[in-house]
């Protein structure tokens, strides 16, 4: 089977989890078809089974807005006539999933039946497509997808009560290779942050408002004052600079580094101790997951599908969105014995076990048979 695979190539999760679905089903046999403008971060190394079609937007003078979905409508419809591709599947509804409907009918006016499969991710819902200014080509477009997919039970939910939807959504949840995230820390790599055997604190994600870096760093100073520790910050974003001033603000500019965009996670969250995501919403949290793969145990808000991978008191802790006292004080417990962090570190990779590679993996498969045989 071919499949056309569209997503935005960047560090976000959903361009993450697309560019590892496509890596797992290419190592299944599948035929592997990544359409969008830019190599994704995250597709790295040579497979025989992975092809990269770059989306070009030729700029005119006239265009103040490029106008990228019909480039990539027209270079999904050249991509599955060339390459006899079976099925299309869009990642983040905004503009993939109209771009889609629009290759569809391009190629139904050939004879070419393509069916496509949207798979919501969050924002594209959550904040951007509840838009007024994009709110009826998004509803129109997950209505006309031939399968529509949601990432958690929440997403699915906020999806159904925004937008009128007629069709059945499934929930398949983000996964892990938990084989790729069980590294052993590196300890030079260890030693070089936390020299004094401090405690590690991370925080990832693109800088987003969604985000609240703002409550990582007003955290990890309550943190520190009670255990000796570090900051790690990685990713980059619109929140990046402001973050910055905040640490010399707050004269912890020396505990944190700022680590930018990085690609080998695994390295990084091998050597954290624990993993804060204090966001005002997320889908998922594939982050947070990554880090319980890890063993990393998780302080998160208590939003989205969040307590959908995190039990309270369990693998992690889940408290009001901008508590940040609250949430000090969970990550304090959490790292001030050791006895309990290896039992939070276990539960949270216990935890991170039933959402792996090949237990979620095969549920996209399962769709795209039933879809190909209708
Ligand atoms: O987290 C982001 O802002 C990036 C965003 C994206 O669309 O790339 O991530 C969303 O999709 C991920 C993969 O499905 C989810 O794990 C994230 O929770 C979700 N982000 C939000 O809902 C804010």
């Amino acid at each position: 089977m071919n499949i056309g695979i569209v997503c935005y190539p960047t560090f976000g999760g959903s361009g993450v989890l697309a560019t590892e679905l496509g890596k797992a089903l290419a190592d299944k046999g599948y035929g592997i078809h990544f359409i969008t403008y830019q190599q994704p971060v995250r597709l790295t190394g040579f497979s025989a089974n992975i092809f990269f079609h770059e989306v070009r937007v030729p700029s005119y003078p006239l265009f103040d807005f490029p106008p990228y979905e019909t480039a990539l409508a027209s270079t999904m419809v050249d991509v599955v006539k060339n390459n006899n591709v079976d099925l299309l599947h869009v990642h983040y509804a905004i503009p993939h999933a109209s771009a889609a409907f629009m290759a569809k009918q391009i190629l139904a006016e050939e004879n070419i039946k393509v069916p496509f499969i949207t798979t919501l991710h969050g924002t594209d819902i959550t904040l951007v497509g509840r838009d007024k200014t994009y709110t009826p080509v998004v509803t129109f477009s997950i209505n006309q997808s031939d399968a529509i997919t949601a990432v958690s039970d929440n997403l699915r939910k906020e999806t159904l009560e925004n937008f009128e939807i007629k069709k059945e959504i499934s929930v398949i949840h983000n996964f892990v290779d938990i084989t790729r995230f069980s590294v052993k820390p590196m300890d030079a790599f260890k030693k070089a942050i936390a020299p004094n055997g401090e405690k590690i604190i991370l925080h990832a994600s693109n800088f987003r408002k969604v985000k609240r870096i703002v409550d990582v760093i007003y955290t990890f100073n309550k943190i520190k004052k009670s255990i000796p520790s570090k900051l790690l910050l990685v990713g980059d974003g619109p929140e990046r600079h402001m973050a910055e001033d905040l640490c010399r603000e707050l004269g912890i500019i020396e505990e944190t580094r700022f680590l930018g965009k990085q690609q080998d996670m695994e390295d990084i969250y091998a050597i954290a101790d624990l993993f804060l995501l204090p966001s005002e919403y997320e889908s998922f949290g594939l982050a947070a997951l990554e880090a319980m793969a890890a063993g990393t145990p998780v302080v998160a808000t208590n939003t989205g599908g969040i307590p959908e991978i995190i039990t309270h008191g369990k693998n992690g802790y889940l408290s009001g969105i901008g508590d940040v006292e609250q949430m000090s004080h969970q990550a304090i417990s959490i790292l001030s014995n050791d006895q309990v962090l290896n039992r939070f570190s276990e539960e949270a990779r216990k935890q991170a076990e039933s959402f792996d590679i090949h237990k979620i993996v095969p549920k996209y498969e399962d769709l795209y048979q039933r879809l190909l045989k209708k």
